[in-house]
């Protein structure tokens, strides 16, 4: 249900069940999950890439499939669904969300749940889950309104109205948008780029920035400063500086 491979530092991990648009039952949840815990612990991994394979992101909850159906609504989601994304948002390397074709109810959460959210051209989000009366989850009800505020997100969720690629960057949804044709090879080139990236810092501009959505001025600077010492101390930083006063780009990368 997912395929997993790693090109220079860049760990890919695609949604495969193409017929059904990567709609996701509970192997396939629980097997992402766990590939990105492998992904976590592996030296070899910098960056992270959720995508899906042929013309769909994620459907969302595979309707025909019953193995969620010996759980309450609440287990099930406790069960599948919300360690997915908490280990996402909580995983120390960047996750970045390729959003190569539709992304319908989770599927929708999953993509805005990506540290960097890709698209293609042709992709598009839907937040169906009031097609079917019932309502967003996985984290949609949290970052949808952070992008695109509490009115918009309300129409977008009651309606299931698609957001197309060029909306979402409008609406910050989306942080880049690539032709359909070269989709996979740009993903892979930008995601190359951030492998590049101080691996150590961004874990904790991570940390930081997550601490900070839900605290004060006062605590954010507060936990700049903690953090920031850390940073400091790294040999990044410090390799950082020196390349900066030898006028050349910094070796980031170790491996
Ligand atoms: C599907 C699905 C799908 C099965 C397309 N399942 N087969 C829910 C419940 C419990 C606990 C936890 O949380 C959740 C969260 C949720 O995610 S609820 C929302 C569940 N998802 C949906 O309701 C989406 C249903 N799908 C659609 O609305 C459309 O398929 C979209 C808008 C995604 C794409 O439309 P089209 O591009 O027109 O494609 P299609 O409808 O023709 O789909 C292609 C095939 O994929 C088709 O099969 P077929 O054999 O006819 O070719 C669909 O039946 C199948 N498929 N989504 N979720």
């Amino acid at each position: 249900v997912i395929l997993a491979a790693t090109h220079a530092g860049v760990r890919t991990l695609t949604l495969n069940r193409p017929e059904k648009l990567n709609a996701a039952n509970d192997d396939l949840l629980l097997t992402l999950t766990g590939e990105l815990r492998k992904a976590e612990s592996d030296p070899e991994v910098r960056v992270v890439v959720i995508t899906g394979a042929g013309r769909g992101f994620c459907a969302g909850q595979d309707l025909g499939d019953v193995s969620g159906r010996g759980m309450t609504f609440t287990e099930h989601l406790n069960h599948t669904y919300n360690p997915l994304i908490r280990t996402i948002r909580g995983l120390e390397k960047p996750v970045i969300s390729a959003v190569n074709g539709i992304a319908a109810g989770a599927g929708a959460s999953l993509a805005l749940s990506g540290d960097i959210r890709l698209w293609a051209q042709g992709a598009a989000l839907t937040q169906v889950f009031s097609n079917i009366a019932l309502i967003p989850d996985s984290g949609s009800t949290w970052f949808l309104p952070r992008a695109v505020g509490y009115q918009r997100a309300f129409e977008l969720m009651a309606f299931a109205e698609k957001v197309t690629a060029e909306d979402a960057l409008r609406a910050g949804l989306c942080e880049r948008v690539f032709p359909d044709d070269s989709f996979q090879a740009d993903v892979q080139a930008y995601a190359e780029r951030l492998a590049a990236r101080p691996a150590h810092a961004l874990k904790l501009t991570k940390q930081a920035l997550q601490a900070a959505l839900s605290s004060t001025l006062d605590e954010a600077l507060d936990q700049e400063a903690a953090l920031q010492q850390l940073a400091g101390d790294s040999w990044e930083h410090a390799e950082g500086v020196t390349a900066f006063k030898e006028k050349r780009a910094p070796a980031f990368r170790r491996q």
